[in-house]
């Protein structure tokens, strides 16, 4: 069906968007060395929304001795008083979460009802979390005991992390990083995605405001090879990545050999399987935000359903009739379920891989729905008939399209769950207890739902097996990433 929608009622007008911004260094807003800049749009109307620095390798180099210098300051504080910067900022981020609601909907064009009730919660849940680590610290490490006496473990952190995070969840990818790694006494310097720089550069205003030191944080905006020169500086103790399996191989290739630590999430092709015991209504939601939530811009997405032949037929019904209801238009109207995708590059991925399951046989199936006319939109799509050999089936598409298979038997599921190149999430529906256990030991997976898909909770160590990746983000294991003992 084709949707009425109501008049946006989130304003833009809650946030102000400066024509243009700096680069964040040593606690100042600067320009490029060499006085490039690049422009970010909103992907649901290509309005452009600012004009932000591009940094170069001499800026790169700042900001990197920037963080040193501030690492010998920030490190000697005791726990207790950098959770304090923590905390502090945890809660001007919920102060000011409306403004930062709007403003990662406009620059990334999810729905603002994701971007208010997921992403913004979730950010200052990272921040209060890691605070309450900092005077901690000597607990974070598994199976350690506090120095005491005459033996015992001291856990020490890093030095100064390079951090490079994607455009899918901006400010929470940058609470995931940021977070911890001040928790622990690092120091860092973090580029966010050339397509969504700006709440990043509004965080830059909180660390500001929350009075942390100059230098603990450093924003430097500019694309891959702003990426590519923060990696390589000689300056830094450690990497922390979150991206493409190819950019993240090409990272772990210009470290190896180096002092630099590295923590790398990449990829992901998640199966959600779905038996015939499962409570088929609650498993057609938890398909449809496996899939949908976030435009399917997600690295742990339920992007191929895996569904027990005895089932098919009654779950795709349902799941059609499901995806016939979704809204798809102005990330800002609080009715939208499905915004814009992000880049027209992206666009032009999910197109090519979309037509390709066509080209190779699947049978592609989209609700009725009328995309706008500007920006970058694709309609929520379903494809059955695919085969573990297309292509479809095999790489991540990061968009709304979801791959069906069929099983018979809870092993076969396993095997065809596990034969992926990605080992990031998984999901399991059925009402059987135990043969949730069974699945979630067999998966070759960091992450696996049971009755439930995309929940994320600080406290939870997210990361994945294969080519998803290596370390942990979140939770206990999150702060070993950013400590040697
Ligand atoms: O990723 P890139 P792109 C997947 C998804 C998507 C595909 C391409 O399948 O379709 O990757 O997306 C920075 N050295 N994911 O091209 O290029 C870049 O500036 C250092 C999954 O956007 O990996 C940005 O800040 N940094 C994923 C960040 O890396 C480099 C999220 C990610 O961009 C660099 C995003 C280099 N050589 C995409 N080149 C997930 N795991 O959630 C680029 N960058």
């Amino acid at each position: 069906p084709v949707f009425e929608y109501a008049p946006a009622p989130e304003s833009r007008a809650v946030v102000d968007i400066a024509p243009s911004y700096g680069l964040f260094i040593d606690g100042e807003f600067g320009e490029a060395g060499d006085g490039k800049v690049f422009k970010t749009l909103s992907p649901s109307s290509e309005e452009v929304l600012s004009e932000v620095a591009q940094a170069g390798a001499e800026d790169v180099d700042r900001a990197v001795k920037a963080a040193r210098k501030a690492f010998t300051a920030w490190s000697a504080l005791p726990g207790s008083e950098r959770a304090k910067y923590l905390f502090r900022i945890a809660r001007i981020i919920q102060e000011r979460s409306r403004e930062l609601a709007v403003l990662e909907s406009l620059d990334n064009g999810k729905p603002i009802r994701e971007s208010r009730d997921t992403d913004l919660p979730l950010v200052a849940a990272h921040f209060f979390y890691y605070a309450g680590w900092a005077d901690k610290l000597a607990y974070a490490v598994r199976g350690r005991s506090p120095l005491n006496g005459t033996s015992g473990t001291d856990p020490k952190p890093l030095g100064v992390a390079g951090q490079i995070i994607p455009w899918n969840f901006p400010l929470l990818m940058l609470a995931w990083k940021i977070a911890p790694a001040l928790a622990t006494g690092n120091t860092v310097v973090l580029k966010p995605a050339e397509t969504t720089p700006l709440s990043a550069l509004f965080f830059a205003d909180i660390c500001r405001q929350a009075g942390l030191p100059k230098g603990v944080v450093n924003i430097i905006t500019g694309d891959g090879s702003t990426g590519a020169e923060l990696v390589a500086h000689p300056g830094i103790d450690k990497v922390a990545f979150t991206g493409s399996t190819e950019v993240g191989k090409a990272i772990a290739r210009t470290v190896a050999g180096t002092k630099k630590k590295v923590t790398l999430e990449l990829g992901g092709k998640a199966a959600n399987i779905v038996f015939d015991d499962a409570p088929l209504d609650q498993a057609v939601e938890g398909i449809i935000g496996g899939i949908f939530f976030n435009q399917g811009h997600v690295c742990c997405a339920g992007s191929r359903l895996l569904v027990q032949e005895s089932v098919q037929e009654e779950l795709l019904d349902a799941l059609k009739r499901r995806m016939g209801t979704l809204r798809l238009g102005d990330p800002l109207d609080k009715n939208t379920d499905i915004g814009a995708i992000n880049s027209a590059e992206q666009l032009a991925r999910i197109r090519a891989l979309a037509d390709a399951g066509e080209a190779e046989g699947a049978e592609r199936w989209a609700p009725a729905c009328e995309l706008p006319t500007s920006g970058y939109w694709f309609a929520p799509t379903l494809f059955t008939g695919v085969t573990q050999a297309h292509r479809i089936a095999r790489e991540e598409i990061f968009g709304p399209v979801l791959s069906v298979l069929t099983f018979r038997t809870p092993e076969e599921a396993v095997a065809k769950a596990n034969n992926t190149p990605y080992g990031l999430s998984a999901g399991i529906w059925t009402e059987k207890g135990s043969r949730i256990l069974w699945m979630a030991n067999k998966l070759r997976a960091g992450i696996v739902w049971s009755n439930t898909f995309n929940k994320f909770d600080p406290a939870s160590p997210f990361g994945g097996y294969k080519e998803s990746g290596y370390g942990r983000e979140g939770g206990r294991h999150g702060l070993e990433a950013y400590l040697d003992v």
